[in-house]
Formats: C-alpha cells, sequence, structure tokens
C-alpha cells in the first residue's frame, strides 16, 4: 500500500504524465498476452508469424492468425485499467498522454484521448505491395472477414493487416510522438515485459530527460532495474487504487 500511495502522491503533483502499456493491461478483457501461455496460436509464437516473411511465404495461415485474435478481441470489452487511463487521458488540468504497443484498440473503445499506438491496430488494414493508394491504411471491422487473403481495392494485390511487423519501421510520426511524450515529470509503464524495441527504450529515454518513472507488471521484467519505483500487480486492480487515492483527497 506504501508503494501506491507514493505512486499517487507523484501523479498528484506531476503535470506532465506519460503512460506505457502492453498486452498486461488486456489480459483481464481476455485478450491473450504475447508471452503468456495463452500467447501460443497453434504452435507458433507470435515473432513466427508477425513478419513481412510469413506473410510472404503463407498469407492465408497469417490471416487465419489475425483473423482468430480480431474475433477474440470483438468479443471483449475494455477493462477498468483502459477506464482509468481514459479518464486521465481526459483530465484538463494534467497532460496525460498514453502511448500503446496494443494493436487492439481497446484503450479507443474506452474513449482515450490523443491515443499513441506504436503498433499499429488489428482493425487496419492496408496493401501489401504498398501501392499509391492502398499504403495508407483504411478500417476494417468486419468479423469474420468475407475473404481469407483480403484483396487491396486499388491494386487487386494482397491485403495486410496495418500493423507494425517484427524487422519494420514503426510510423515515423508515432515514434516522435512518444519520444516527445518521453519528455514528462512522470512516466510509468504498465503490464508490458519491456523486451521489444524501440518501445522497451522509451523508460530509459524519460528517465534520462529527468522524468520519475515507475512500473506496474504483474512479473519483475528489464526494466523492473531502470526505474525509480517498481509495483508488482495487476493493472486493473492497481490503477483504479491509485485513482481512488488520487480522488480520496
Ligand atoms: C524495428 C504488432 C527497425 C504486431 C508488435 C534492439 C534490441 C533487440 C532487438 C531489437 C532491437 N531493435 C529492434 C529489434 C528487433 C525487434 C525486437 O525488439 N525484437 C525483440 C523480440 C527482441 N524489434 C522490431 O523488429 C521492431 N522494428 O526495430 O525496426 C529495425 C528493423 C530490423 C532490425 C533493427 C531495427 C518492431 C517491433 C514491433 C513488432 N510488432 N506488435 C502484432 O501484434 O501482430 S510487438 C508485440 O509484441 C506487441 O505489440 C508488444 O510490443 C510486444 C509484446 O510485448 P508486451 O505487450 O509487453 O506483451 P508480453 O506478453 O510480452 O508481456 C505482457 C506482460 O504483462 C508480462 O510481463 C506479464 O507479466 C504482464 N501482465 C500480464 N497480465 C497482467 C500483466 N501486468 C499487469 N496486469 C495484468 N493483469
Amino acid at each position: 500500500m506504501e508503494q501506491l500511495r507514493a505512486l499517487a502522491s507523484r501523479i498528484r503533483t506531476a503535470r506532465t504524465v506519460t503512460v506505457m502499456t502492453g498486452a498486461g493491461v488486456s489480459a483481464a478483457s481476455g485478450v491473450p498476452t504475447f508471452r503468456g501461455p495463452e500467447g501460443l496460436w497453434r504452435s507458433f509464437r507470435p515473432e513466427d508469424l508477425a513478419t513481412p516473411e510469413a506473410f510472404e511465404r503463407d498469407p492465408a495461415l497469417v490471416w487465419e492468425w489475425y483473423g482468430w485474435r480480431r474475433a477474440k478481441v470483438a468479443s471483449c470489452r475494455p477493462n477498468a485499467a483502459h477506464d482509468v487511463l481514459a479518464r486521465w487521458s481526459r483530465d484538463d488540468l494534467k497532460q496525460v498522454r498514453i502511448v500503446t504497443q496494443n494493436v487492439d484498440d481497446l484503450h479507443l473503445r474506452a474513449g482515450t484521448r490523443e491515443l499513441i499506438r506504436l503498433h499499429g491496430s488489428l482493425w487496419e488494414v492496408k496493401c501489401f505491395n504498398g501501392c499509391a493508394v492502398g499504403a495508407r491504411a483504411w478500417r476494417d471491422d468486419r468479423v469474420p472477414l468475407p475473404h481469407p487473403v483480403p484483396r487491396c481495392p486499388h491494386c487487386g494485390g494482397p491485403a495486410r493487416p496495418a500493423v507494425v511487423w517484427f524487422g519494420e519501421s514503426l510510423d515515423e510520426s508515432d515514434v516522435d510522438r512518444a519520444s516527445d511524450a518521453a519528455s514528462c515529470e512522470l512516466f510509468l509503464t504498465v503490464g508490458t515485459s519491456a523486451v521489444v524495441y524501440p518501445a522497451a527504450g522509451f523508460v530509459r529515454l524519460a528517465r534520462s530527460r529527468g522524468a520519475f518513472t515507475a512500473e506496474i507488471n504483474l512479473e519483475p521484467t528489464p526494466a523492473s532495474s531502470q526505474v525509480s519505483l517498481s509495483i508488482l500487480g495487476a493493472a486493473e486492480e492497481v490503477l483504479p487504487a491509485i485513482d481512488q487515492l488520487l480522488a480520496s483527497v
């Protein structure tokens, strides 16, 4: 409880707060995490399927995996962790920015303002060949999608999920916005194993710019030794508890 009070008082006094989230924030909604036991699909690790090479090899298999994840997320709802962060992001007295690695858009469904999505969205699609018009992602919420491999409506080539695959660079404007957000008084990382880069590098960047850094995670991570305060716990319990403390004074 002492740690929660310490973090709550830091949040209370900070004018600029940035929260970086990972799959752990959506776990309580029923969305499988990446490295948790339920992260495996069939026998594939995410890193095996979330690559341009895997799509080249077998686009139908990759789309089957993304179809499975879309159906799963469509049956889920934002949880208390998403709701608290969404409310903080709408607080006009404080600049709270949410940066996420998640592609499930549950932060958006919870009403988060100005969400910075580092790795794209399961609900957006773009042209695999990157044709002139199709390179710009479009939204497609249909579950299931009508074809095993959707086509680009502009060039007729295969369409792909508009997510950032391993070995692909992130969108420059998202990285710039996330870097700006790392200039803050308090940087909080929640529900991430902190192993995927460049996302895992932002806590160190924030610290190097003088931010007080903190972590909320079910288990220790490589970030635990980098932050000033590491709280072991479930996001859907710890965030509402901190929110209560903030409201109580
Ligand atoms: C790139 C979209 C330029 C797709 C994703 C430097 C060092 C080492 C490697 C690299 C490096 N730089 C680049 C690399 C390569 C690579 C990388 O980082 N590899 C890792 C595996 C070592 N990075 C890239 O390829 C990036 N691109 O760098 O481009 C370049 C290119 C080539 C070479 C050099 C440079 C692109 C990375 C983005 C990939 N796309 N997602 C899709 O979703 O299909 S990443 C994906 O995995 C997620 O978006 C997320 O980022 C990551 C999963 O991590 P988490 O979200 O943290 O989830 P995880 O399951 O791991 O952990 C959950 C945690 O929550 C656990 O700790 C658990 O205990 C906790 N938890 C569970 N329940 C709860 C909880 N906590 C609280 N409450 C709970 N209830």
